[in-house]
């Protein structure tokens, strides 16, 4: 459980370490499991998650390799969604009742060769739900640091609204300004540990730099949704095939599991 002095810092900064989660052998199993998912790709029979791509299109020789929803393909995977700990804090951040899982997405950039991953703010990326509340929960599965490409965030910027037209238009990942209407823009990097979870909102504007250096750097992040979460039928992502439910309705269905609920 987070102190309350955390969850003040997280509604203030928009984003928080909440410490270890997972150990060493904890980490190696979901090493194994991702290695496996992409060996298997495609592989008839066995159960696929639902995207595996490098997102990187505009310089495909810097990878940054996701994939969607690898709990469909990893029974490891799947447990992890539940975890205790990071359930129980996610809904500590979200004041939420009930949590499901709105996906999840592996973040791989592979030693020397590894992108960047551009700002933006997630919400705004996710317009087939709504309010933009989400808090999403970035585990990561090697020390990641300044060298390995960590994540950036900007801080308070979740209480500035959506502003992604705005950051769509910098120039580059270095092109952030000063300043943000009447705001002062404070990056800070947020090196994790291996087994740390890091806490992010969905409108805090986040990014990561490029990994140079010989160690890979690989995490998950997995987004949560509250019991107030409803579809939006009007936008598009690559989770709406699935979505079972009608304009307006709130969120369910199997591919987006219930995962915590107040006892
Ligand atoms: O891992 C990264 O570099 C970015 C992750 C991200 O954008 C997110 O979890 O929302």
């Amino acid at each position: 459980m987070l102190s309350e002095e955390q969850v003040d810092t997280f509604h203030r900064e928009g984003y928080l370490n909440g410490g270890a989660a997972l150990d060493d052998d904890e980490v190696d199993v979901l090493r194994d499991e991702l290695d496996r998912v992409i060996a298997d790709q495609d592989r008839e029979g066995v159960p696929q998650p639902v995207r595996l791509i490098n997102m990187n299109r505009s310089k495909p020789e810097e990878p940054v390799w996701q994939v969607v929803n690898i709990w469909e393909a990893s029974e490891p995977y799947r447990d992890l969604l539940s975890h205790q700990k990071i359930t129980e804090e996610i809904a500590q951040l979200t004041r939420a009742s009930r949590l499901r899982i709105w996906h999840d997405q592996i973040q791989y950039k592979p030693a020397r060769t590894g992108g960047v991953n551009m700002w933006h703010q997630d919400a705004p990326l996710w317009p087939i739900i709504e309010p933009m509340t989400e808090v999403s929960a970035w585990v990561a599965m090697d020390d990641v640091d300044v060298e390995n490409g960590c994540m950036s965030m900007v801080s308070g910027s979740h209480q500035w609204g959506n502003h992604i037209e705005f950051i769509k238009g910098l120039d580059g990942y270095d092109g952030m300004p000063d300043r943000f209407e009447d705001h002062d823009v404070e990056i800070v990097t947020r090196p994790v540990r291996k087994g740390e979870v890091h806490y992010h909102h969905a409108l805090t504007w986040h990014g990561s730099h490029a990994n140079k250096s010989e160690r890979p750097r690989r995490a998950i992040a997995i987004h949560y949704m509250t019991e107030e979460s409803r579809f939006v039928a009007s936008g598009n992502h690559v989770m709406k095939p699935f979505v079972e439910v009608g304009d307006g309705e709130l969120m369910r269905g199997e591919h987006f599991p219930l995962v915590w609920e107040q006892e």
